[in-house]
């Protein structure tokens, strides 16, 4: 095994302290303070990666073009290697089709355990240069390594190198100052490559680069981008941000900072959840708590079964009713529990209910919060 390079210098603040706001790097970047106050963020994606593992799995396999998954022609690839790539198989491309661009096309099942295994093999050696780890999909993740000193650029190519030594797959990297950008870069050079988005590079960098590659902007959105001739981020850079608000909402105002390449997201380490909740918005306000109960009562299946099915190991913490009313006011009510009880969720629509003096309804909402499993029960910002 290589040694760890890079290690964090003694000297250097916490992550959190390096940590700075886009617009705030930028007048810093004006000042000609960027290296100091910018933090470093990595997205590393692996290169074709089942194929890959199946790949080094079978070597008679290689040079020949490989899907996995879709043992039948109904199937579907979960993807394909570069080889077969060139005949113009894809991820997520029904089986038949993939056969009738590459008739030689050899399939392969899909091993999950095997996929899992390699994938924590590979957030390990992320271990070893950052805490900071935020898993996309087994194959994807952002990492900030801000408190290293070594530059960003060398810590990528470290982590390259070892996946490659350690595990025999290649790995592609985007190096910048936020996650918008690396992600965006990391398929740049891709496969077994990176590509690095500086300060000084980014408008640049985002004036050329087509609108679907940034996030939440699907087929649909493209099209209706294009009706209006925006195709790069420096065509929607054109359209201010009253406009954009007037043609898509919130989403517009995201898109005016997208588009300039602007993301102030930190990387997140963990993703517990803390609450489980539902929300229905009336189409008709609601006038009276007998009316409101059984809505309340339907809403509190949905919420049975998911607990259920996706979270069976949490403890349960309280139960919580939320109501907006018609003036658009709201309230919540609270208690501790540590089962659904739906005679306490009774007793909190009546006293949310209570609370708004006979208000019509437009809104409510009905949850759980967990434990923290860590033991820290912290203020939690449930509905
Ligand atoms: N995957 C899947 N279904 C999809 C897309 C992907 O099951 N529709 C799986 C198979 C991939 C893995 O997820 O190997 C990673 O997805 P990527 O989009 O990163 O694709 P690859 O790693 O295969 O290729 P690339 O080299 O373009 O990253
Ligand atoms: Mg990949």
């Amino acid at each position: 095994m290589r040694k760890t390079l890079l290690p964090p210098s003694p000297s250097s603040k916490s992550v959190k302290d390096q940590h700075c706001s886009t617009q705030t790097f930028a007048t810093l970047a004006s000042w000609g303070f960027h290296t100091l106050a910018l933090p470093k963020i990595i997205h590393i994606d692996m290169d074709c990666f089942y194929a890959a593992i199946e790949e080094r799995e079978a070597p008679e396999l290689r040079g020949k073009p490989i899907g996995v998954g879709g043992s039948s022609r109904r199937g579907v690839l979960t993807t394909a290697n570069y080889e077969a790539r060139k005949f113009g198989c894809r991820s997520a491309m029904p089986v038949f089709k993939a056969l009738g661009l590459c008739p030689h096309l050899v399939l392969v099942p899909v091993r999950f355990d095997l996929y899992k295994s390699e994938s924590a093999r590979i957030r390990a050696i992320f271990g070893r240069f950052t805490e900071k780890i935020e898993p996309l999909s087994l194959d994807e993740a952002y990492l900030d390594v801000s408190h290293l000193q070594s530059s960003p650029e060398a810590v990528a190519r470290e982590i390259r190198a070892q996946i490659r030594e350690e595990t025999g797959l290649t790995a592609s990297a985007g190096i910048s100052h936020n996650k918008l950008i690396a992600k965006i870069a990391s398929d740049w050079n891709k496969p077994d490559g990176q590509h690095y988005v500086g300060p000084d590079d980014v408008d640049a960098f985002m004036r050329e680069l087509p609108v679907g590659r940034l996030w939440g902007i699907g087929p649909k959105m493209r099209a209706k981008l294009a009706a209006l001739n925006i195709h790069t981020c420096g065509d929607l850079q054109k359209l201010d941000k009253i406009e954009l608000a007037r043609r898509f909402g919130n989403w517009g105002i995201e898109l005016h900072e997208l588009s300039r390449g602007i993301d102030t997201r930190e990387v997140r380490t963990h993703r517990i959840r803390k609450s489980l909740s539902s929300e229905n918005t009336f189409s008709e306000n609601i006038l009276t708590l007998p009316a409101l109960t059984p809505i309340m009562h339907g809403m509190l299946e949905g919420i049975r079964e998911e607990l259920a099915r996706k979270h069976s190991d949490r403890i349960i913490r309280s139960l919580v009713i939320k109501l907006k009313f018609a003036d658009f006011t709201r309230t919540t009510a609270e208690r501790a529990s540590p089962s659904i009880e739906p005679t306490i969720y009774e007793a909190l629509l009546k006293e949310a209910w209570q609370r708004g003096q006979n208000k019509p309804v437009r809104l409510l909402g009905i949850g759980v919060r967990f434990r923290d499993p860590e033991g820290e029960d912290a203020q939690l910002d449930l509905l």
